[in-house]
């Protein structure tokens, strides 16, 4: 994937605190999660790839083969169970927490930006990161 290695930082984002209540999220956390500016980088590690999202509040290593389903913990700490796949430039996720919410989430990556659109029931949330 060509744009393995950039570092993209949110500039933009819309309906996120709707969308954490959508997954269960408290208050607390939600204040911090708000309160901050990730950074997301995907990197390449032999077969595996890692999405890589860092903040002040938390940092994850989404590590993954597309098509393959593995354990994640997301940023709430919640144990959930992924599968991820390219479809161009876009990684598409499919999220599915142990009280069988779906989350899906397709990040497309571009020269200058990075677009995420998340959507749980009938809640979406979109992010935009800016290429630093
Ligand atoms: C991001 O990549 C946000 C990723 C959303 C993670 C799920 C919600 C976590 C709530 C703390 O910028």
């Amino acid at each position: 994937m060509e744009f393995v290695g950039k570092k993209y930082k949110m500039t933009a984002s819309e309906n996120f605190d709707e969308f954490m209540k959508t997954l269960g999220v408290g208050l607390i956390t939600r204040k911090a999660a708000n309160a901050v500016t990730p950074t997301v980088e995907l990197r390449k590690d032999g077969d595996n790839y890692v999405l890589v999202t860092s903040s002040t509040f938390k940092t994850t290593e989404m590590k993954f083969k597309p098509g393959e389903e593995f354990d994640e913990e997301r940023a709430d700490g919640a144990k959930v169970k992924s599968v991820c796949t390219f479809e161009g430039n876009t990684l598409k996720q499919v999220q599915k927490a142990t009280d069988g919410l779906e989350v899906t989430y397709t990040r497309e990556f571009g020269p200058e930006e990075m677009k995420a659109v998340m959507t749980a029931k009938d809640v979406t949330c979109t992010r935009v990161y800016k290429v630093q």
